[in-house]
């Protein structure tokens, strides 16, 4: 249970974790098929053994939640964590000018001088979505990421599907269905209409005893990087959707595909093992706001998070 099972995986995949090559050139270790599970009664589980921003994870999931899949919004918000997917497009694309970039995310891991390089490009990219709304229009979007597939999932008679706005409305008028599910994998969009193929391919929520439960089944997890966030926006759209139904918030259940850890996380991990488990903070929200759709980060406090400090890891393009 908990953060310590989270640490358990983490362990379990570097001694029996298979060696396995990946799209991103960097090498894994992985295993398929696992399970955590988090009870929300006991605390917000953000882990403790690093720092995790919970602020890049509460903007992350309110840009989801507001059907936006253009990053201009995220870094309004000084929230980083997508940029090098748009950035991938752009400087493969004919408008591109720059020096090269081929290859950005592993040639600026292994030399200095091409690393400058590569981070005035991101910088003019930054400003390039921020100030012209064309360029932003253009390279700035995601494409079908989670934002339009949860909000405005396409129809094949050419309509939108409110998949949030369903789920909510079946929670609270049939609590007991088993049908209160979210998709993301449309395989009809991947992978040619995507930055990124959804990595958290399904949701569906459970409702017993006043509770409501969540489970999550996630394709491929980046134990390191990416998993800690999932965690964490889970739990927290997970206590959102309790919130405006009137149930208090259950268990998450995390279910994992592909789990793996980066070779060159290794050494991050090992330092993470070696901390203990602090206690968890608690999550209040704004209990004025009524439907999930008119929270603002403001609306999200979060008490008593006293993690160790954060270990930086570079992210597999
Ligand atoms: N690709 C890969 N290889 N792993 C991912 O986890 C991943 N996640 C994506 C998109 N593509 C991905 C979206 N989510 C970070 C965390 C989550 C995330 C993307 C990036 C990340 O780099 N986290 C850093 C801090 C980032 C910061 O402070 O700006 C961390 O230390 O947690
Ligand atoms: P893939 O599409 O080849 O599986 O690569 C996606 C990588 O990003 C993989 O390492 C998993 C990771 N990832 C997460 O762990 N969580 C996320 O939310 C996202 C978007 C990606």
């Amino acid at each position: 249970y908990g953060e310590q099972s989270y640490l358990e995986l983490c362990s379990h995949v570097l001694e029996n974790g298979n060696k396995k090559e990946d799209r991103t050139g960097t090498g894994t270790y992985s295993v398929f098929g696992h399970q955590l599970r988090f009870d929300l009664s006991e605390g917000f589980p953000l882990l403790t053994t690093k720092r995790v921003p919970f602020r890049l994870i509460a903007s992350e999931l309110l840009w989801f939640l507001k059907g936006d899949t253009n990053i201009r919004y995220l870094l309004k918000h000084n929230n980083n964590i997508w940029n090098e997917w748009a950035f991938k497009a752009w400087v493969e694309s004919e408008v591109y000018d720059g020096p090269d970039m081929t290859d950005f995310g592993n040639r600026s891991q292994k030399d200095e001088a091409f690393k400058e390089l590569y981070l005035e490009q991101m910088e003019r990219f930054k400003s390039l979505i921020l100030e012209d709304d064309a360029f932003s229009e253009r390279f700035g979007n995601l494409g079908s990421v989670y934002g339009s597939q949860w909000r405005a999932w396409k129809t094949s008679q050419g309509d939108t599907i409110d998949q949030i706005k369903q789920v909510i409305e079946s929670i609270k008028h049939n609590p007991d269905s088993r049908r209160h599910i979210v998709t993301a994998w449309n395989p009809e969009d991947v992978p040619s209409n995507m930055a990124l193929p959804p990595c958290h391919t399904m949701f569906q929520f459970y409702v017993a005893d006043g509770k409501l439960s969540c489970q999550l089944y996630q394709r491929s997890g980046d134990i390191f990087l990416g998993v800690p966030f999932n965690i964490a926006s889970y739990a927290l759209l997970t206590h959102m959707i309790a919130h405006e139904c009137g149930l208090e918030p259950g268990e998450f259940i995390h279910t994992l595909g592909d789990a793996h850890i980066y070779t060159n996380h290794i050494e991050q991990v090992n330092t993470q093992l070696s901390r203990e488990p602090r206690s968890l903070p608690r999550l209040r929200l704004n209990e004025e706001k009524a439907s999930i759709f008119d929270f603002e980060l403001e609306d999200f406090t979060l008490e008593g998070y006293d993690p160790h400090p954060s270990i930086k890891a570079p992210v597999a393009v």
